[in-house]
Formats: structure tokens, C-alpha cells, sequence
């Protein structure tokens, strides 16, 4: 079992969120907290860099090491750190609870000393005509992020 964690660290929205994957073939169980958010969805992604020096915009672009176009996470054609979107409620506590078998805790496709970024904005998963959405799914803001780091 290897576990991480991600301090979320935005001007507003904060947030602690958990990694844990069983051995290296099983999917990556993603869970916690944050609060902050606005009502709706919210592009939630792996980005490529653990660089927080110039805040969220160090840490780069989605984390894609195949070359691919922007996605949804059930898609085929997706970049690695394509998670897709979380959903606020509006209240004061937005629990997230994802399973996901392309992002990894070991090996290439290891997601630990890399950026989890929050959006603004929903992500469209590549499929709403803008000119970002093959890369960002014009997710809009950066408006929390934090690097993955190994707990135990
Ligand atoms: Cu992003
Ligand atoms: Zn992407």
C-alpha cells in the first residue's frame, strides 16, 4: 500500500485530500475535503510540476507524459492528470471521492511530487468548442493547488 497526501492552498478554497493505491496495478483511491468552493463543478487535475514558487501557475500544464489530448477520465484519449470535475454543493464542505486506475503512486506515471490544482470553472472534458478545451477543458482559474507528498 503507498498513500500520499495533497495540502490544498488557495486564497479561499482549502482542503486536505488523501491518495492511496493498493499495489501498483490497482487504481489510485482519491478522498477528502474542501472547502471554500462555489456552488457546481470545478476542473480537479494533476498537473505536471511540484513548483509552487510563482503559486498555482509554476506547477505547469496537465500532467500528460503520452502526448495526449485533454479528456475525461472514462475517456481513452485523456492526459494522465485528467480527473475531471469535482461538484460543490454550495455548503461549506465538498467531499471528493474518486477511483482512478490511469494516475499511479509509483513508477512513470507517479502523480507524487506533482501539482493537484483546483478550478474555477467546470471542466468541459474537451468537448465544448473552445479553443482550450483540448488542452484544459477551460477550467478557467487555478484557485487552489498544493503538491502530492508520501505519507504513511
Ligand atoms: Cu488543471
Ligand atoms: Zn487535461
Amino acid at each position: 500500500m503507498v498513500k500520499a497526501v495533497c495540502v490544498l492552498n488557495g486564497e479561499n478554497v482549502k482542503g486536505t485530500i488523501f491518495f492511496s493505491q493498493n499495489d501498483d496495478k490497482a487504481p489510485v483511491e482519491v478522498t477528502g475535503e474542501i472547502t471554500g468552493l462555489s456552488k457546481g463543478l470545478h476542473g480537479f487535475h494533476i498537473h505536471e510540476y511540484g513548483d509552487n514558487t510563482n503559486g498555482c501557475m509554476s506547477s505547469g500544464p496537465h500532467f500528460n507524459p503520452f502526448g495526449k489530448t485533454h479528456g475525461a477520465p472514462t475517456d481513452e484519449v485523456r492526459h494522465v492528470g485528467d480527473l475531471g470535475n469535482i461538484e460543490s454543493a454550495g455548503s461549506s464542505v465538498t467531499t471528493v471521492n474518486i477511483s482512478d486506475s490511469v494516475i499511479s503512486l509509483t513508477g512513470p506515471l507517479s502523480i507524487i511530487g506533482r501539482t493537484l490544482v483546483v478550478h474555477a470553472d467546470q471542466d468541459d472534458l474537451g468537448k465544448g468548442g473552445h479553443e482550450l478545451s483540448a488542452s484544459t477543458g477551460n477550467a478557467g482559474a487555478r484557485i487552489a493547488c498544493g503538491v502530492i507528498g508520501i505519507t504513511k
